[in-house]
């Protein structure tokens, strides 16, 4: 699976990923429009890549939903699998995204293989530093900034964080937690690859049109930047 990535950076397993805006799934978010209806919509507002995110249902349910999804992407944006390396191997989909205390990073590329892609959250500096010889594609900070999305994390990351983080590793660096529009130039600015989102695009009335206008900032925030 290639694609093409803004920052043109050449990813160990899966060749160029566009990680610019990153839209990670929550079906309570999404309220009675089905998952579906909200990725599609999404990815023709100008989202790059899609993660689906179930903590709760069962293994049945969760690969009949990563199938669902994969049929409406199309095949430039990858589908990524929350947690679940079973899932994405049934569901054929582009990758998984771990935790700390999912399975490594080296089980899931060993099954995976080469060509998918793995990512990895990391809380702190310590997890940070440790994921930098790990055989992963990208990082996701995680929170950026403190969310009601996600309530059992460490401290924030915030900008400062970010900026650290940055100079710390030359892996592509996501980031996700408390993302809108009033602060994703800024986020981009740090030195953040992509933008990681769940209600900004979940939770909004118009999920094209915020995903629109996400990626309108993102891109537009490049351009400044290479200008200078
Ligand atoms: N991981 C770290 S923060 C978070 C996840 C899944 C939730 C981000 O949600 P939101 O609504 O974009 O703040
Ligand atoms: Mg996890």
């Amino acid at each position: 699976m290639t694609t093409t990535r803004k920052s043109d950076k050449l990813l160990p397993g899966a060749g160029f990923i566009d990680l610019s805006l990153y839209l990670v799934t929550d079906r309570r978010l999404a309220g009675d429009r089905p998952l579906t209806e909200v990725a599609r919509k999404a990815v023709a507002g100008g989202v790059t890549i899609v993660q689906l995110r179930e903590k709760e249902c069962s293994s049945r349910q969760y690969l009949e939903l990563a199938r669902s999804i994969k049929k409406i992407l199309p095949p430039e944006v990858p589908l990524i699998i929350n947690d679940r390396l079973d899932v994405a191997l049934a569901a054929q989909a582009d990758g998984v995204h771990l935790g700390q205390n999912d399975l490594p990073a080296e089980v899931a590329r060993k099954y995976l293989g080469s060509q998918a892609i793995v990512g990895l959250s990391v809380e702190n500096l310590e997890q940070l530093a440790q994921a930098i010889n790990l055989p992963v594609d990208y990082l996701a900070l995680s929170p950026v900034f403190a969310t009601p999305t996600k309530t059992d994390t460490g401290p924030a990351w915030g900008l400062e964080g970010l900026t650290r983080a940055r100079r710390m590793t030359a892996l592509p660096l996501v980031a996700i937690g408390g993302i809108n529009e009033s602060n994703a130039a800024e986020v981009i600015k740090a030195g953040a690859d992509g933008l990681a989102v769940v209600s900004a695009i979940c939770a909004a009335p118009d999920p094209e049109q915020a995903a629109r206008r996400l990626r309108r900032l993102i891109d537009e925030t490049r351009r400044t930047m290479k200008q200078r």
